[in-house]
């Protein structure tokens, strides 16, 4: 290890330790924006923060940050991601970018490795928006693509908002850091990379993604005695979109996936009267991802009117496709070969704080593999020694952009 390389075993600690807060009987970890289990992860974050001597910072939104000073005043540089879970997640989305930006900062404080502009490492509230919708909520009220009122008044399943549970723990901070440049390490969550049998991505950009929480209503009515052509059913409604929308994105190479159904009165022998659901759509050229916005929210019109139901439907989320600093990009792939590592050049499927940083400060990221291209689930699994290998090549871009 030399003084501008990081601690892998460190690092791998903080990986397991971080890990093991929130642990599902049935395998996995859950910390969902907010509840007890991300505090206690976020307490466990402001601890290693304090402890490597780092000034912790806390904005309005809950963003944390760790932040280094400079020789001189200034924005800093800073790395990160975030630390909330899907249910039964994976130990390395989100976790091994805050924890590798930590182990950075360690590193260059244990070093005095010199560096004009702070240092900042961050971890983001809600990137997942697996609660409160949408996701990357803490960057998009830092970019100001949010505003903190509504994101403030956004609601959970039982009606919490985001504003009391923020309170609740904590973490409603007044402070305001806004970086000057943004990187973030992440697991690539597909299986480009580990198919490729590339230890190291550079990402171009992440492609734009769509999020509609709808309801069709039609009419309970009795399974036996209702006649196939006087139903109203709600769910035939929701299976076509499925349909549609899955047809449609294998078509033109988008993604479209409704996640979440809740059927009303849900019960064998009843027609389904009221069906909630979800629908997440993307893809990474823009005429393209503006077609399929087009086109979901048409289907869901033209379906209602077909079985005779009555719609309703939000957007709750809407981020463009975006394209990285090409500079920052370009530093990433020479630190790479200056690293000896072969790498390769994708774009990210899955949405990063990273996508919303880019839209106030130059900012790129780096992709690490995930073996099996398997993430929100507990068997996500990466090379601990890929994920310090990127920490490194991160290391080394840092410091030359605070120089
Ligand atoms: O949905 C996403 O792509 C990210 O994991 N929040
Ligand atoms: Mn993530
Ligand atoms: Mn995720
Ligand atoms: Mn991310």
């Amino acid at each position: 290890m030399t003084e501008r390389s990081i601690n892998r075993q460190r690092l791998r600690s903080t990986i397991e330790e971080l890990g093991a807060i929130g642990l599902d009987p049935g395998g996995g970890r859950t910390r969902l924006a907010l509840d007890d289990h991300e505090k206690e992860g976020r307490d466990t974050l402001v601890r290693w923060m304090r402890d490597a001597g780092l000034e912790v910072k806390v904005d309005p939104i809950g963003n944390i940050f760790g932040v280094l000073p400079g020789d001189e005043p200034g924005d800093p540089v800073t790395v990160g991601s975030h630390i909330d879970t899907v249910r039964h997640a994976g130990m390395f989305d989100g976790c091994a970018g805050v924890l590798s930006g930590l182990e950075i900062l360690r590193t260059v404080k244990e070093n005095a490795l010199p560096h004009r502009l702070p240092l900042a490492v961050a971890a983001f509230t809600n990137e997942e928006g697996a609660r409160f919708a949408p996701d990357m909520m803490g960057s998009l009220v830092l970019v100001g693509d949010a505003s903190l009122e509504d994101m403030y008044s956004r609601t959970d399943d039982e009606g919490k908002t985001v504003e009391d549970e923020l309170r609740r723990i904590g973490y409603a901070g007044s402070d305001r850091v806004m970086p000057s440049y943004y990187l973030e390490l992440h697991v690539e969550q597909g299986p480009f990379l580990d198919l490729k049998a590339v230890p190291f991505g550079v990402v171009d950009g992440v492609q734009g993604i769509a999020w509609w929480h709808g309801r069709f209503k039609g009419q309970a009515n009795h399974a036996g005695t209702t006649p196939m052509d006087m139903r109203h059913d709600a769910l035939l409604a929701v299976s076509h979109l499925h349909v549609e929308m899955t047809e449609l994105a294998k078509s033109i190479g988008g993604r479209a996936t409704v996640g979440r159904i809740g059927i009303k009165p849900d019960i064998i022998n009843v027609v389904p009267g009221e069906v909630s659901f979800t629908l997440d759509m993307r893809h990474p050229d823009a005429h393209r991802f503006a077609q399929m916005k087009f086109k979901a929210e048409e289907a869901m019109k033209n379906l209602a009117n077909r079985f005779g139901l009555s719609l309703e439907f939000s957007k709750e989320a809407d981020v463009h496709p975006v394209s990285f600093d090409k500079s920052l990009v370009s530093m990433i792939q020479s630190v790479a070969d200056e690293h000896g590592l072969d790498s390769t050049h994708l774009w990210s499927g899955a949405g990063h704080d990273a996508q919303i940083l880019s839209h106030a400060v130059p900012s790129a990221m780096i992709f690490v593999p995930s073996i099996g291209g398997k993430s929100h689930c507990p068997q996500e699994d990466s090379d601990f020694d890929q994920i310090a290998d990127g920490a490194d090549v991160m290391l080394e871009c840092v410091l030359r952009l605070a120089e």
